[in-house]
């Protein structure tokens, strides 16, 4: 069996690349530089034609899309809680982890790559402001499901929801969301990161968990 993961740095990629460290399982971390446009080389695309990550390959077979990679990984290694085994628990976690997917990752795509949507410099400008304020409602229904939370989203084992909501708080430090001010969700994200297999994806990724900024006046 051989699996390799490509990921980039802070990136939703930390979503799969957390479960697999915490799964246990031996894997390749591939990183991918996407600031320096690596996810559009000839190579990399003539894996994902969609240029982005994370991508898992399976024994040569290629993966893209975070919950089918999750999924996937659940099939796998079932002992890892990747997500609750049975029941309404692993209904719930998985219309949560959708709705965290296809919603608030697309907001924050808004926020910080609005030239997907429009070129018009104005455009962009009002897409990225309007999409700031949603990204903040966003991010209190998340607040609310982490104060419910106990101890993780999941109940009594780390999930893929602890680490989709660490992902999405820290991003909001770049939109001048302060994390510590979503007190549960920060406490969460703190907890989270401090689990020995999540601490070793976080020096892989040399991720700092507190990305605010205040908006400039
Ligand atoms: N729907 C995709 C979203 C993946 C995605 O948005 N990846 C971003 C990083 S968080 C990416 O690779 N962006 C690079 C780009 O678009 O150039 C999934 O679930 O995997």
């Amino acid at each position: 069996m051989s699996l390799k993961l490509f990921f980039a740095p802070g990136a939703c990629s930390f979503v799969p690349h957390s479960m697999l460290e915490l799964a246990g399982v031996p894997f390749e971390p591939v990183m991918v530089k996407l600031h320096k446009g690596e996810q559009r080389s000839a190579e990399y695309l003539a894996m994902n034609p969609r240029g982005q990550v994370p991508v898992l390959v399976d024994d040569g077979e290629v993966i893209t899309q975070i919950v089918a990679i999750l999924l996937h990984l659940d099939a796998k290694f079932p002992q890892a809680g990747i997500l609750p085994a049975s029941g309404l628990a692993r209904t719930r976690a998985l219309s949560t982890l959708v709705w965290m997917n296809n919603t608030v990752h697309p907001t924050f795509t808004h926020v910080f790559m609005p030239q997907k949507f429009t070129d018009d410099d104005a455009a962009q400008k009002a897409i990225r402001s309007f999409a700031v304020t949603s990204y903040r409602g966003l991010l209190a229904e998340i607040e609310a499901m982490a104060a419910k939370a106990s101890p993780w989203m999941c109940g009594d084992r780390p999930s893929a929801l602890d680490a989709y909501a660490l992902t999405l708080l820290r991003w909001g430090g770049i939109t001048a969301i302060d994390p510590t001010a979503q007190v549960a969700t920060w406490a969460l994200a703190q907890r989270f990161a401090a689990l020995p297999a999540v601490a070793r994806v976080i020096e892989r990724e040399r991720l700092q968990l507190n990305l605010f900024q205040p908006a400039a006046a």
